[in-house]
């Protein structure tokens, strides 16, 4: 018996995760990670919290009215899940041709993978002030770059969060939006990934508070949609919650949280991939610094019900 500890928390299902001390990424701040399997490695594509610098003001620098302080993206590996190898800056801020050169404002990231190309959307500061955030994205022909941005932003994904999807026939989807209120919206993705095909719709049919953050996956024909959200809009921490369809647009039928609420940290923002067989949970936490705006990617273990619906995910912080 290799590793009875292990066993034992299969049989029962506990969603614990032996292999990682969360959090897994300590010698930088990062958050809103999401994962993805590419050739045999689970790589993670995070975006990385900095401390706000005062000389920065001296330079003209616009101060982040929410705290959150972010100028570049770094991408992660493993293949043992104890081991995380830094592949260094992927996309910078001052390299954005479309963006705010003296804003901080590149937010929660997402990749996915078509026809031998990775795109890596990412939302940004615009430098034409057409919005809080437009969401712009790169290229590359390997998951850890190097990526080559493209020149201006996505016309019609004004917004927060992007998060792209690609369904068993080849279809692509992105979902983005955030800040209070039902503001989630799903598109079709034109085959060249650059631009929108059709009509966006508002995916209202959500009966807690979407926050922000949707992470969409799919197993066994079920879409599942997954989302920070306020349910107690008196306390302004997310619990994690998803909800499930039969279509990638909706209607979605809500069911239930996967992580409750942080008392002490006021974002979570996760993503769902399977690995080496095992199912996992990514988001984050600043169990590090304990300051609510430098937060620090985690993972656990997260397990199916027989009939799909997802257990409750008990994060494990030190
Ligand atoms: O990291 C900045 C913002 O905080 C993200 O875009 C949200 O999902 C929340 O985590």
């Amino acid at each position: 018996m290799k590793n009875p500890g292990i066993i034992i928390l299969i049989c029962f299902n506990i969603s614990i995760n032996l292999f990682s001390q969360n959090p897994i990424i300590k010698h930088i701040y990062t958050a809103d990670p999401t994962a993805r399997v590419y050739n045999g490695k689970l790589y993670i594509y995070p975006s990385q919290d900095i401390a706000w610098n005062k000389e920065w003001e001296k330079l003209g620098a616009e101060k982040e009215t929410n705290g959150h302080v972010m100028t570049d993206y770094h991408a992660f590996s493993t293949t043992d899940m104890i081991n995380y190898t830094d592949h260094g800056v992927i996309v910078a801020q001052k390299d954005v041709p479309w963006g705010n050169k003296v804003g901080y404002g590149m937010w929660a990231p997402c990749i996915t993978y078509k026809n031998g190309t990775y795109y890596y959307y990412f939302p940004n500061k615009p430098a034409d002030k057409s919005g809080f955030r437009q969401i712009g994205l790169a290229t590359a022909t390997n998951p850890e770059g190097p990526f080559s941005i493209e020149p201006n932003y996505i016309q019609g994904l004004k917004g927060i969060d992007p998060n792209p999807f690609i369904d068993d026939d080849g279809q692509a989807y992105m979902y983005w939006g955030g800040g209070k209120g039902n503001s989630l919206k799903g598109v079709k993705l034109s085959d060249d990934m650059k631009s929108v095909n059709g009509q966006a719709i508002l995916i209202k049919d959500l009966p807690q508070e979407y926050k922000e953050g949707p992470f969409v996956f799919k197993r066994n024909d079920i879409y599942y949609l997954t989302f920070p959200h306020n349910r107690d809009t008196k306390n302004s921490t997310e619990e994690i919650g998803y909800a499930i369809s039969k279509n990638p647009l909706g209607p979605f039928e809500y069911k239930g949280t996967i992580m409750d609420r942080f008392e002490d940290c006021w974002t979570n923002h996760q993503s769902i991939v399977q690995y080496k067989k095992q199912w996992y949970m990514f988001y984050h936490h600043n169990n590090i610094s304990k300051v609510g705006n430098l937060r620090s990617v985690c993972v656990d273990s997260l397990f199916f019900n027989k009939d799909g619906t997802i257990q409750k995910v008990i994060p494990t912080l030190r």
